[in-house]
């Protein structure tokens, strides 16, 4: 009775109900087939069961170490539009202090600065290359920021160059503070922190400006130089640098003022714990060179040294690379092809270079700047 009033149940538990209870009235065969049917629908069921997500153990693993010690060589992003951070000269040759970093890690993993393949990347592609594995590292001009770091699936290993953001105009144009920047068209890169640092700075001072964005950095101070802005706002030491190619350098001027903070940093990415300390160490290398006063002029001297933290820094005493998986005078070949920080940074924006940047923020901690490498023990 009670039966009878309910509505038909219809759809797939009823189908099965129906299959295996006594609504049926069972022959063997119709028995047979319905547990046949039950059997295989378990068997799809566990082939489709989700892969376990890897415990952390395993994602610290990817292995970039292997997959960069079997290519037998680095695969480095930079920008290479850039003189004395990464730049290409007419017969393909890469120098700057971001290639410097790609050409350290090289000699560190394979006692050749030289195995190292570069790819250039403007400021949108950058992370993505990161994140696809087709870099092992990005060393860019890269400012770390939270965002980055946090959102990007990035680790940010030491900062090698701290920069900030600033505006360059043409000398006889009367810009002397930001606040001359009202309503002024303003060249900048999209794809970077300049320019939501600019709008930010803008709308504080309650500033109206007309951005004037490009995804290219050619395009970007080109149009500056045609007079289609009236400033460009770039990092400081971009600026500088990017001034020299200008047709007319003399010309222009970088204002004084800085509106941001812009730590550049390389970077790898997320969840090769094992391949960001060595990256990370291998940097701190060339820091702690300095601070300890070796150099690639008397490493053959200092290799010689009885000072105990000399002695552990190159290897000689202790296990530091090779506890890390690396040979374990790494740091030996760091300052044997590439030097230490104040030589790297010399050469390409110090005193040794056309841009002739002080050190200012650069400088070792013990000489009133921010450059520190913790402790090698
Ligand atoms: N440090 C800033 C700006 C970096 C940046 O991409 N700056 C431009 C302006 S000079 C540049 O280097 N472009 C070179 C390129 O696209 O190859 C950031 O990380 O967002």
């Amino acid at each position: 009775m009670h039966d009878q009033i309910r509505p038909r149940r219809k759809g797939f538990w009823h189908f099965w109900q129906r299959l295996f209870s006594k609504q049926i009235h069972g022959r063997i065969w119709q028995k047979a087939i319905a547990w046949l049917l039950a059997g295989s629908f378990l068997f799809v069921l566990a082939a489709c069961e989700p892969i376990p997500e890897p415990n952390q153990s395993s994602i610290g693993s990817t292995n970039r170490l292997k997959t960069v010690m079997s290519r037998g060589k680095l695969v480095c992003g930079v920008s290479g539009e850039l003189p004395g951070f990464s730049f290409v000269n007419k017969e393909g040759k890469y120098s700057g202090l971001d290639v410097d970093v790609c050409r350290a890690i090289a000699a560190a993993l394979f006692d050749n600065p030289d195995a190292v393949q570069f790819r250039n990347l403007n400021a949108k592609e950058r992370f993505t290359a990161l994140q696809s594995g087709e870099i092992d590292v990005l060393s860019r001009n890269t400012t770390w920021t939270l965002g980055r770091d946090t959102g990007s699936r990035l680790a940010f290993m030491p900062v090698v160059f701290y920069d900030g953001q600033g505006v360059m105009v043409r000398k006889d144009s009367n810009i002397k503070a930001i606040g001359d920047l009202k309503d002024a068209d303003i060249c900048a890169q999209t794809g970077t922190t300049t320019e939501q640092n600019l709008a930010d700075q803008m709308r504080k001072r309650n500033l109206a400006y007309k951005p004037v964005v490009y995804e290219d950095v050619n395009a970007t101070f080109n149009a500056y130089q045609s007079g289609r802005c009236k400033a460009i706002t770039a990092d400081r030491s971009a600026l500088v640098v990017r001034r020299t190619r200008l047709a007319d350098p003399d010309n222009h001027v970088v204002l004084d003022f800085v509106i941001s903070k812009e730590p550049l940093a390389p970077a790898v990415a997320d969840g090769d714990s094992k391949w960001a300390d060595i990256v990370k160490w291998i940097i701190f290398s060339a820091i702690e060179a300095e601070d300890l006063d070796i150099s690639s002029a008397n490493l053959t001297t200092q290799l010689q040294s009885k000072n105990a933290d000399i002695r552990r820094f190159l290897g000689i005493d202790g296990s530091l690379g090779k506890d890390m998986g690396v040979s374990n005078d790494f740091t030996v070949r760091v300052i044997k092809h590439v030097g230490n920080y104040a030589e790297i940074y010399d050469r390409n924006l110090g005193k040794d270079s056309p841009f002739q940047l002080p050190r200012g923020q650069n400088e070792l901690w013990k000489n009133g700047g921010l450059m520190y490498a913790p402790p090698f023990r």
